[in-house]
């Protein structure tokens, strides 16, 4: 793929809202003709015989300087796939900067780049607090800033909210439905609107132990160990791949099975570490545990 960082890091500060509008109109476009030919409307497939490596990008949360740290690496940019988890605005002050850059990258790769849905990015019923990025528009846009959030909003509809790396691996933002019998309870997750299986792939955390408890955040489930063992043996993968919580770049939880990643640096969490996750051939040849992975395909800064 060929990116000019620098030169898209400049343009995400210096765009007119025209163009600001024309790019998420593009993006639109491109998820909507891709959400329609997918077969399982909120998951996106990838068959790990037919690739040689993916990134996995955690929260942003309107940090370019770490988005643009992690597309200055080559094997980024190289690779067969990007997924992003999710969480692009809100939280730092660049969350629109943030959004130029992601949604450019998807303008010109395609289905090479995954966004994925998170809890920032939820369905107008599942509302996020605080929420800065209408006023960040506001205060770059000025009044009619407001068209362009409005129009991000609607982008957030076609969203895919899960990748499910066959045999390997299974990436969300939040956490598994503590309900989920099989693939297709999250595959369509937003189509049975009486089960909490899509607030609970945007919202929840996992906890150490056995079970499942009412969340602090208000929405979403913690959900144990026991739980994570049930559903990645019914969608067929050894591991949980999530980020939605602040860490210190990485954090392997439940003895191996879940993967967190945090992908953003500075206020409000001032963590010291972010990290990103290469699947390279031997990831993806053979599923590898969190531990595995945070020792050979994490890479921090
Ligand atoms: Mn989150």
């Amino acid at each position: 793929m060929k990116v000019e960082v620098e030169t898209w890091m400049r343009k995400a500060f210096e765009a007119s809202r025209e163009e600001f509008l024309a790019l998420i109109e593009e993006v639109k476009g491109i998820l909507e003709t891709e959400k329609a030919s997918r077969e399982e409307s909120g998951l996106v497939r990838i068959s790990p015989r037919a690739i040689k490596s993916v990134i996995v990008v955690g929260d942003i949360h309107g940090d370019i300087k770490s988005l643009i740290h992690v597309l200055k690496d080559v094997e980024v940019l190289n690779a067969d796939r990007i997924v992003f988890l999710g969480d692009y605005g809100d939280r730092g002050t660049e969350s629109v900067e943030v959004y130029y850059v992601v949604l450019k990258l998807k303008a010109i790769a395609g289905d090479k780049v995954v966004l994925l849905r998170g809890n920032h990015e939820g369905p107008p019923d599942m509302p996020v607090i605080p929420h800065d990025l209408p006023s960040l528009f506001k205060k770059r846009f000025g009044v009619e800033g407001a068209k362009a959030y409005n129009q991000i909003k609607e982008l957030w509809e076609y969203l895919p909210y899960a990748v499910l790396v066959e045999g390997r691996y299974v990436m969300l933002h939040g956490g598994l439905p503590v309900n989920a019998t099989s693939i297709a309870d999250i595959a369509y997750a937003h189509e049975s609107p009486s089960s909490s299986n899509l607030e609970e792939i945007l919202w929840s955390d996992p906890v150490e132990g056995e079970g499942e408890f009412l969340s602090m955040r208000g929405e979403g489930r913690l959900f144990g160990e026991d739980v994570t063992e049930r559903v990645l043996r019914a969608v067929g993968v050894k591991t949980l791949i999530r980020s939605h919580e602040p860490c210190e770049g990485m954090e392997v939880r439940q003895r191996g099975k879940v993967l967190t990643l945090f992908s953003r640096k500075g206020a409000p969490y001032f963590n010291s570490h972010a990290a990103y996750l290469i699947l390279g051939e031997a990831e993806l040849k053979t599923a590898k545990d969190a531990g595995m992975l945070a020792r050979t395909a994490v890479r921090m800064w």
